[in-house]
């Protein structure tokens, strides 16, 4: 496809590192942002989210001129919408910023034009949201202005790799516009792009992350059963995975992040009566860090007076700098709420929270339990014969199964297994 201009609404995880990646393609991108602070650091060629390479990415667009932050939208030939679909607190969708993205892009709309969504959005979002906004133009949807779901399915920590090198669907509102978007994603896209409708594409992406969700959540579930029949989950599964059509995922404090921790919700809210696995699996998921407060209350059960814990990681998952939904974040909630404890964190992705403490051995200073709750990579460096000599009574609890036994052990600690007695 030939150069074109696109606006691009919403600079966050998705919305920055396309903008860069069209950008470097030879496209002349506009990038918006309600945020000021946002749009000015861009400006200046800087990022405000961290992921890997991306700092350089954005430099180079901003420099080569192909790249310019806005506060408000104007006219282009592309419009993509990266906004946040965030949860309310009642598990529906929130589709404000959607709806104001869509909105704001009207009045610069012109015979021609091409408008995707990006955002993740309950099934029906461009069909029965975007189309009815989109139809204010006076201009025919389908004919003379193109309209089409085109989900991201990066992974935080990967998004630049996965950007290009995953397959893609496209959902249009028909052929032509599927046909269109599919074009212009080739410009930087290497994987293969499937074309579908957009009703089918939300579907999908959606699907995907509840697959993952129910997954997990089966994991989890048999983690507490392993727990209570004295064996170990994790070997289970490490001989479960042998059988050729079998994956099991991997049991842990819980599901975080602004996907699965929130996608499989909007199938829920609009089928309530027939997901029930689906709900069922969030419920579970949900419920992990409940969990680990009652195995930390059990491990825990003879120290008097405040327990001082330590924890190894808050983030929603490993080497990335993300707390969005961290279910670690929901535990150190229990553990404030139950009173009885002091709370310490070591995270090195993590700097401005209000438990974090720099130094691993002073955080373990007359502690009770190292709770291995994210599994840096820089976790598996921990010398535990220093640690154990400061510790006030020695216990580890991994959630991760991320920790040598032996070593542990060897160290002088007491040593707990989520999924294991
Ligand atoms: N987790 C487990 N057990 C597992 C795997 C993950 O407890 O076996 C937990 C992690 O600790 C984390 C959470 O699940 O708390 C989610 O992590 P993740 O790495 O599975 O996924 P996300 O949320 O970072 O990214 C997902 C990806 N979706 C799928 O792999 C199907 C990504 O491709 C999507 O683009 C992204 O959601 C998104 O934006 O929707």
């Amino acid at each position: 496809m030939s150069a074109s201009k696109i606006c691009i609404i919403g600079l966050g995880y998705i919305g920055l590192p396309t903008a860069a990646m069209f950008a470097t393609h030879g496209h002349k991108i506009v990038g918006v942002d309600i945020n000021g602070g946002v749009v000015d650091a861009l400006n200046q060629g800087k990022i405000t989210i961290t992921e890997p390479y991306l700092d350089i990415m954005v430099q180079a667009a901003v420099t080569s001129g192909n790249l310019v932050g806005k506060v408000t939208p104007e006219s282009a030939d592309v419009f993509i919408i990266a906004v946040p679909t965030p949860i309310t607190e009642d598990k529906k969708a929130d589709m404000s910023y959607v709806i104001a993205a869509t909105e704001a892009i009207v009045p610069y709309l012109k015979k021609d034009n091409i408008v995707i969504l990006e955002s993740t959005s309950p099934v029906g979002t461009v069909k029965d949201i975007i189309c009815p906004i989109l139809e204010k133009t006076g201009l025919v949807l389908g004919e003379e202005l193109f309209v089409a779901h085109s989900p991201e399915r990066v992974l935080p920590g990967r998004i630049l790799i996965e950007l290009v090198d995953n397959n893609r669907i496209v959902g249009g509102i028909n052929e032509k516009s599927a046909q269109l978007v599919k074009e212009l994603y080739k410009t930087f896209v290497r994987g293969k792009i499937f074309t579908t409708d957009a009703t089918t594409a939300e579907m999908c992406k959606l699907m995907e992350n509840t697959y993952r969700d129910v997954n997990i959540a089966l994991a989890n579930e048999l983690a507490i059963i392993s727990e209570k029949l004295g064996i170990n989950a994790w070997k289970v599964i490490e001989l479960c995975n042998k059988h050729p059509r079998v994956n099991i995922h991997q049991p842990g404090p819980g599901v975080g992040g602004h996907c699965l921790a929130v996608d499989p919700w909007f199938i829920v809210e609009k089928f309530p009566e027939t997901a029930s696995l689906i709900e069922k699996s969030r419920k579970i998921n949900d419920n992990m860090p409940e969990h680990v407060l009652g195995r930390i209350g059990e491990i825990l059960g003879d120290v008097s007076g405040k327990k001082v814990i330590t924890i190894l990681g808050v983030t929603y998952k490993p080497d990335i700098d993300d707390i969005r939904e961290s279910p670690i974040e929901h535990l150190v909630g229990l553990l404030e709420a139950d009173g009885n404890y002091e709370i310490r964190i070591v995270d090195p992705f993590v700097h401005n929270h209000k438990y974090i403490k720099k130094d691993l051995i002073n955080a373990c200073e007359g502690s009770d339990l190292v709770l291995l709750a994210v599994n840096h990579k820089d976790f598996g460096n921990i010398q535990f014969n220093k640690v154990s000599k400061v510790m006030r009574t020695k216990n580890i609890l991994d959630t991760r199964n991320f920790f040598d036994k032996k070593v542990i052990l060897e160290s002088g600690f007491r040593y707990f297994l989520l999924g294991s007695n």
